[in-house]
């Protein structure tokens, strides 16, 4: 086995099919996927991961802490977090009775007026854990503020969610009648 730094390369495959396809001269396809062969012809031809394999892509894919990407039949796709500007395509599904978001304090005065909103990215990111929303609040605060959200009521009342993996859940806007900000 050659001496690859996963967790820069899976770092890099995230920023390709999240964020930056056409760098590789990829084409994302309405859910996300773009073929394998093509990822690693670019990743080793113009990115200096001369040596990558599928099986390395394999081993990122199940190694990894979190489920970010998903390989299945000589196609690859990041699962959420895409940023491009095509939306992808995600099937719409009735999510758990109540979901978290992780957020930094100085987000929260926004967050009441406009409710959860995507930002840079497609979809607004909540986790079905407490934990998962800690990890992600404290990529931007040390004592992130968790929010809880009203996700079936939410969901009754036509707030569209999708999976992402088995704890990220995505949804579109949601409105601060569903957000509990705790006191
Ligand atoms: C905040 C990582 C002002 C929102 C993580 C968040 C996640 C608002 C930030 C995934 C707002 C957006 C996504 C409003 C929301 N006003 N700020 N109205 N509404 N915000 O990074 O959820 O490790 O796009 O609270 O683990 O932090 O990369 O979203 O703080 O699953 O696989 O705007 O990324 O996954 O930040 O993280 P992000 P996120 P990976």
């Amino acid at each position: 086995m050659s001496f690859i730094n996963y967790l820069k390369l899976s770092k890099e495959i995230s920023y390709a099919l999240r964020h930056a396809p056409w760098e590789y001269e990829l084409e994302l396809d309405e859910n996300g996927w773009v073929g394998v062969e093509q990822l690693l012809t670019a990743l080793k031809e113009n990115n200096g991961w001369k040596s990558v394999t599928i099986e390395d892509l394999e081993h990122i894919i199940e190694g990894s802490d979190k489920k970010r990407h998903e390989l299945i039949d000589g196609k690859i796709r990041a699962l959420y977090g895409h940023s491009v500007n095509k939306k992808i395509v995600k099937e719409s599904s009735e999510p758990p009775v109540i979901l978290f978001h992780g957020t930094a304090r100085r987000f929260l005065e926004l967050i009441e007026s406009n409710g959860l909103l995507p930002k840079g990215r497609q979809y607004v990111h909540l986790s079905n854990d407490i934990e998962t929303a800690i990890q992600v609040g404290k990529r931007r605060d040390d004592k992130p503020i968790i929010l809880e959200i009203d996700a079936k009521r939410a969901w009754d009342e036509g707030v569209r969610f999708y999976l992402g993996n088995d704890k990220v859940w995505l949804a579109d806007i949601i409105p601060i009648k569903y957000i509990k900000v705790p006191s």
